[in-house]
């Protein structure tokens, strides 16, 4: 007798319809991967002269399993000596994003965080970011960006800090989340990972039932916070929506809805296309959520399985030729501090933000110069006219064009004809 054919058939269906609505990942199909090989390229092809600033790109590499071992070393090595020669420089957050990096998936790198007692150097780093925070108004030394990261990286290796500060410091009323009240989206997608992970570590912390459930409850407020700030699939902007995946992931069921899914998708495909993800760091924040794959994941043992196999042209991308003679724009720039002032200036059609502040301070040194500082995003502008931006009052000077505040800094940002231009003397 030959065995009814539709039960196997109704058992596949059946299995196949499971993982989508358990998944509450929402990650790129394997079908899909050729979309984001212009990531990969990215990361693969920079020029890596940052140090520790480039710590997010290691870790991406590891994490999702993209083998390069001379790039991989050099990166690791370019780390260590940094660690090794700035150690006392280093911030919270970019000593956490090294530990991160250095520590992920089970490598010999794993030695050198032991030897250099990196993780006791962080908690030190991390207490001092709290000290602050008692003695200047609830201001820390950086931003709760790098806080996130930090406690992050001391609950994924066993570093100390301590719960009652957590309980206290990363309640989500607390300012720190919010520039010019403003949630941040990136701010508050790490410390969802961060509160994540001390919450799973509850057993070797002997956790209470209540505090877990307080963590629980910052983790899944500030979820909710996250996705107020969606718009058409993306969290914040384009530049949060991998971290802000990532929290997703391990803190709301935002995911398990495969339109959700779609719609995120769809979106950051196109964005790639556009080339929104040309630097290493924007490539490195995106990728891993893409990939399935979160922060938490850096101590899992089957961290490093299954590498992925990505087909990677070989061939830099050849210099385009301008089929005409480069174009001259102008645009209108001000600095505004109480009063403002305003200049024109003519310059290439391409040219960015940083190319107008240049052209002005040639105009008139007095009004408009300006300093900056290199930051793993590019050229972040610390100084105009002298005046310089302060963690500790919470200043900093604003990129604004034709009134909207900029989501690029000043070496990405591209201007076009008649821009209104300005850097704006604010507090956030
Ligand atoms: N990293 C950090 O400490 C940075 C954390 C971060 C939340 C970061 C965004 C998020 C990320 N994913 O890396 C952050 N920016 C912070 C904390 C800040 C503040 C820095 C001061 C401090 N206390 O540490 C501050 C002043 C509020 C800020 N960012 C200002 C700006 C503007 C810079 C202007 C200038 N003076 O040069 C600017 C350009 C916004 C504006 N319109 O003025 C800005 N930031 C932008 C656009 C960004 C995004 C960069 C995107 C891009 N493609 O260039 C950003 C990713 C980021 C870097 N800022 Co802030 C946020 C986003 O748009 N999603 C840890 C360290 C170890 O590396």
């Amino acid at each position: 007798m030959r065995p009814p054919r539709r039960l196997p058939l109704m058992g596949l269906l059946f299995f196949s319809l499971i993982p989508s609505q358990l998944c509450q990942i929402c990650k790129v199909n394997a079908t899909d991967f050729r979309r984001l090989e212009p990531l990969i390229n990215t990361m693969l092809k920079a020029n890596y002269t940052k140090g520790i600033q480039d710590a997010n790109v290691l870790l991406t590499l590891r994490l999702v399993g993209i083998k390069n071992q001379s790039l991989e070393q050099q990166l690791s090595q370019q780390i260590k000596e940094d660690i090794n020669s700035r150690e006392m420089e280093l911030t919270s957050g970019q000593l956490a994003l090294g530990i991160l990096a250095l520590g992920a998936c089970e490598n010999p790198d794993e030695e050198f965080i032991r030897g250099a007692h990196l993780v006791s150097k962080l908690g030190d780093k991390f207490q001092a970011e709290i000290q602050n925070m008692e003695t200047h108004d609830g201001n820390p030394l950086t931003n709760y960006y790098q806080l996130s990261l930090a406690l992050l990286a001391l609950c994924l290796f066993n570093g100390s800090y301590s719960i009652t500060d957590v309980i206290y410091y990363f309640t989500p009323e607390n300012k720190n989340y919010y520039f010019e009240d403003q949630f941040s989206v990136d701010t508050g997608a790490v410390a969802i990972l961060a509160l994540t992970c001390v919450q799973r570590n509850k057993t070797q912390k002997k956790m209470e039932a209540s505090t877990e459930d307080k963590i629980k409850n910052y983790a899944a407020t500030l979820a909710h916070k996250i996705q107020s700030e969606g718009k058409q699939g993306l969290f914040g902007n384009i530049f949060s929506t991998g971290e802000a995946m990532q929290a997703l992931f391990v803190s709301s069921d935002y995911y398990k809805s495969e339109t959700n899914c779609q719609e995120t998708l769809r979106t950051v495909f196109y964005n790639i296309s556009q080339k929104a993800f040309s630097l290493p760091i924007a490539a490195a924040q995106i990728l891993p959520a893409l990939m399935g794959k979160t922060y938490l994941d850096v101590t899992n043992s089957s961290c490093s399985h299954n590498p992925v196999k990505f087909n990677i042209s070989t061939e830099k991308p050849g210099a385009v030729m301008p089929t005409t003679a480069p174009l001259n724009i102008s645009v209108k720039y001000s600095v505004r501090i109480n009063e403002t002032s305003h200049t024109k200036v003519t310059v290439r059609k391409g040219s960015v933000f940083l190319d107008v502040m240049k052209a002005a301070q040639e105009k008139n040194e007095t009004l408009f110069r300006f300093t900056v500082e290199e930051t793993s995003w590019g050229p972040y502008v610390t100084s105009v006219q002298g005046i310089k931006a302060n963690t500790c009052d919470r200043t900093y000077w604003k990129l604004l064009s034709n009134g909207q505040p900029l989501s690029q800094g000043v070496g990405s940002h591209v201007v076009q004809n008649g821009d209104n231009l300005e850097v704006r003397w604010s507090k956030y």
